[in-house]
């Protein structure tokens, strides 16, 4: 257990992730970072080595609230591999340009990411959606300023309905909304043109790892040829299965599921909340990422030619 206090700013942080106020791959990666830079510029060590062992405590505490979604430990290692100096003040600010210079490349690669992800979408086109993910609504906003107009199907996305997010944000872009339970997007696939869905992590055969359910509409949407988009910047990589590792799935609590009034009724059962799945390459038709739109076998080279030597855990302490 960590004996080192982190700052209680980045404490709420790591608990607004846990508790999924905080949510969606890429806003956590922006949360962490910007905690991250809270440490560094407020940390009261007095020694460059007292300093670096609190940010590798910090990014420790930001890892243990989720495990699925890969752009957390990138955000971190992103920076804590940019934090260097002979003095507590070099490596401050260095920590702290590490963690703008991350949230800025955030934001351009979104922008960059949806203006790619728009060139798929033609005038008129429907478009089924799954949970809520801001690199897919990056590439709705992009085609709407295209002046494209677009239809949308939306899952409600059970247990916790992120569906309803994306369908406020679609009707704020002024895109007529469908909303649908999860088990009728197998009859309105058929109205629509494209999915798209956002990622969790990409491991490096292709796989993507998203909201559950993502496997279950892929599968679906390839016996249909409906095509299945994947909008995923790079930070969505996951380098560590470069080496053979394997992605965690979050367990969730069974509350997300089921009260304890209804279980109760049931009687003795197993209520399992797995957050994500994995869906293969071969029901993915392209990953969209601000670097190109790649066939999900490809994305191994880009993988590569971005994470090549790294070192993978920064924040381990030091022997
Ligand atoms: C959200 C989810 C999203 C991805 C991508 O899961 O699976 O599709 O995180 O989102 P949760 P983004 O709600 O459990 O965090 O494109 O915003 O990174």
């Amino acid at each position: 257990m960590d004996e080192i206090e982190v700052h209680p700013a980045l404490e709420k942080t790591a608990a607004d992730i846990a508790d999924m106020e905080i949510r969606g791959a890429a806003t956590i990666a922006d949360a962490a970072a910007y905690a991250l830079e809270q440490q560094a510029a407020e940390s009261n060590a007095t020694t460059p080595a007292a300093f670096e062992e609190e940010m590798r405590a910090a990014a420790r505490r930001l890892l243990d609230t989720r495990p699925t979604a890969v752009s957390l430990p990138n955000s971190l290692r992103y920076i804590l591999q940019r934090t260097g100096g002979e003095t507590v003040e070099d490596l401050r600010a260095s920590a702290v340009a590490g963690a703008r210079e991350f949230r800025q490349r955030l934001d351009s690669a979104q922008d960059d990411l949806g203006a790619i992800g728009a060139n798929r979408l033609q005038d008129g086109d429907t478009v089924l959606f799954h949970c809520h993910s801001t690199d897919v609504m990056s590439c709705i906003q992009a085609a709407r300023e295209q002046g494209k107009s677009l239809s949308a199907i939306v899952k409600e996305t059970r247990p916790r309905k992120q569906g309803h997010i994306t369908a406020r944000q679609l009707r704020e872009l002024g895109v007529p909304v469908t909303l649908v339970v999860d088990g009728a997007a197998g009859r309105y696939l058929d109205r629509a043109d494209h999915v798209f869905v956002g990622a969790d992590s990409v491991t490096a055969d292709g796989s993507v790892v998203n909201k559950i359910g993502t496997r279950q509409l892929a599968v679906t949407a390839r016996e249909r040829d409906t095509p299945i988009v994947v909008a995923a910047q790079t930070v969505k990589l996951d380098p560590s299965t470069l080496s053979g590792h394997t992605v965690e799935i979050e367990m969730r609590d069974e509350s997300e599921v089921i009260s304890e009034r209804e279980r109760g009724e049931i009687g003795d059962i197993t209520v399992e909340n797995p957050a994500f799945d994995v869906t293969p390459p071969r029901y993915i038709d392209a990953i969209v990422t601000e670097r190109g739109q790649f066939p999900p076998e490809s994305i191994v080279f880009l993988m590569r030619e971005l994470f090549g030597e790294q070192s993978m855990q920064p924040w381990e302490s030091e022997a």
